[in-house]
């Protein structure tokens, strides 16, 4: 079964969201994400087709088009939504990838609904790829994938890449179907990972949970060679700043420091609410950093904290505690008319962030642990006038790029603490100096750059064989 398509991308979201019409009737409109705008040349120059789930629970849309994007809309059952989408995805894997955070949980239901739901991903990509096309699936939710592609189809070229951390063994080891993920994995030419930790995270695993060999970066399966990489993610650099630039949000981010009554320090954190991104931890160091009164009465931090996956347990306990310490901040040091945390659980139109981005002098990014975190370098490709200054996570990919940052452990409250107060008060030479290292590796190497690397690497991956990738 042969489709049309050269080129077919696999993810478990479709880059379109689903908005009402004019009469009440439902419309899809493309929702701005780096990866669609990294991947959209490509596809239009190959007539690519992209599979992925609408995000609703219901029978499979099918194929259909949006601003000429030729799209595969995948249904899941409310059982599939709760079992593999809330339940494996969001309750077994994230967490256990994200060095166990929260604890993982692990059912056979789950797993049995995870098998299911990568079968019926892997039967669309077969259908609708051509002979000798390129594959590339993405992230987590798909990891079976691969190799369910490659039983059938053995003239395609298959590549993956991987979103999130990919776990040092001893914490991977508990996954009680290790052994299925690794070879389902290995069923692509070529494995991408945010770091080359995580690339290497992944070749252990190989060895101890599947007893393959490895040597450099490529793993022997049987006659086959399989290659395991860092491709670091990024975004459209370019494309943000346009935004930045324009009269608009220039206007708007005045606006906003207005509204927040002119502080001396704007602080801000942009996350989705989620327990791997270290807000609470956040918080308290801000709170603990107003008690102390180390940063002066006028310093305000904005939390915009976006809604997500509010049907997982995990996620509402981590809701409760954020507010919890944002009301006992703001409790403790407000006056009337002003607040010291602006806590928004919203989102924004993407002008709304590049205000927000444009009217901090100090960006937060405190994750636990995150692939790469996309935040960081969006700040960073706002702030076109080299000022600024970013708080980074060690725990994060991008502090292996973004060395202009303050890299902080966010475990360590009194460091963290140091590196606000540090950023707070870096002087203009310095906070240019640490700005321009940071955009000129953000501008260099954005996603465009990431997209055509992992490619060119996947169309060359069986010529090269055992050279190892840089
Ligand atoms: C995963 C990995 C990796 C957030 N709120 C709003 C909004 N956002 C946008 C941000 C950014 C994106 O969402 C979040 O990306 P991150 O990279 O920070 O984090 P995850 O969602 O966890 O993404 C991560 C990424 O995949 C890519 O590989 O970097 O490590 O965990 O772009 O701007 N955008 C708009 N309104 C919001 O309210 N428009």
């Amino acid at each position: 079964m042969d489709g049309l398509h050269k080129f077919v991308v696999v993810s478990s979201r479709l880059p379109v969201d689903r908005t009402e019409g004019p009469d009440g009737e439902s419309e899809w409109q493309p929702s701005p994400g780096g990866l669609v705008s990294a991947l959209e040349p490509v596809m239009r120059e190959s007539g690519g087709v992209w599979i992925g789930w609408t995000g609703d629970a219901g029978p499979a849309p099918g194929p259909f088009e949006v601003d000429g994007l030729a799209l595969v809309g995948m249904g899941l059952s409310a059982e599939q939504v709760r079992d593999y989408y809330e339940g494996f995805c969001n309750a077994t894997l994230w967490p256990l990838y994200h060095d166990v955070i929260a604890p993982p949980e692990f059912h056979r239901r789950w797993w049995d609904a995870y098998v299911t739901v990568n079968r019926s991903f892997a039967q669309a990509a077969v259908a609708q790829a051509a002979p000798g096309a390129t594959i590339w699936v993405h992230d987590y939710q798909l990891q079976l994938v691969p190799q369910m592609v490659r039983e059938q189809r053995s003239d395609v070229r298959i590549g993956f890449f991987n979103h999130i951390p990919f776990p040092g063994y001893e914490i991977f080891a508990q996954l009680p179907w290790r052994r299925q993920v690794v070879l389902g994995l290995l069923g692509a030419d070529l494995l991408g990972f945010q770091r080359r930790a995580d690339a290497v995270n992944f070749l252990r695993a190989c060895r101890r949970a599947a007893g393959l060999a490895t040597r450099g970066a490529a793993i022997r399966v049987g006659d086959r060679e399989v290659r395991a990489a860092a491709f670091p993610i990024s975004i459209d650099a370019a494309g943000l700043e346009q935004i930045a630039r324009q009269e608009t949000v220039r206007k708007r981010a005045a606006e906003i420091r207005l509204a927040l009554d002119e502080p001396d320090t704007v602080l801000l954190g942009i996350d989705r609410l989620d327990y791997t991104k270290g807000i609470p931890v956040r918080l308290r160091a801000y709170g603990e950093l107003l008690r102390e009164g180390r940063l002066g009465p006028r310093v305000a931090l904005v939390q915009v904290a976006s809604p997500s996956r509010e049907r997982v347990g995990a996620y509402r306990v981590l809701r409760d505690e954020v507010e919890q310490t944002v009301s006992r901040i703001n409790g403790e040091y407000a006056e009337v008319g002003s607040t010291p945390v602006q806590y928004l659980h919203q989102s924004y139109p993407r002008e709304e962030m590049a205000a927000l981005y444009l009217a901090a002098d100090v960006m937060l990014v405190t994750s636990l642990r995150d692939g790469m975190n996309l935040v960081a370098k969006e700040y960073v490709a706002c702030r076109y006038d080299e000022s600024g200054a970013l708080v980074l996570s060690e725990f994060t990919g991008a502090a292996d790029e973004l060395t202009g940052a303050f890299l902080v452990n966010p475990h360590d409250i009194e460091g963290l603490k140091d590196a606000i107060v540090r950023a707070a008060t870096i002087s203009p030479a310095d906070a240019r100096r640490r700005m321009r290292l940071m955009r000129k590796r953000v501008c260099e190497h954005d996603v465009a750059y990431w997209a055509r690397s992992f490619l060119d690497t996947l169309a060359h991956a069986q010529d090269h064989g055992l050279v190892a990738v840089p």
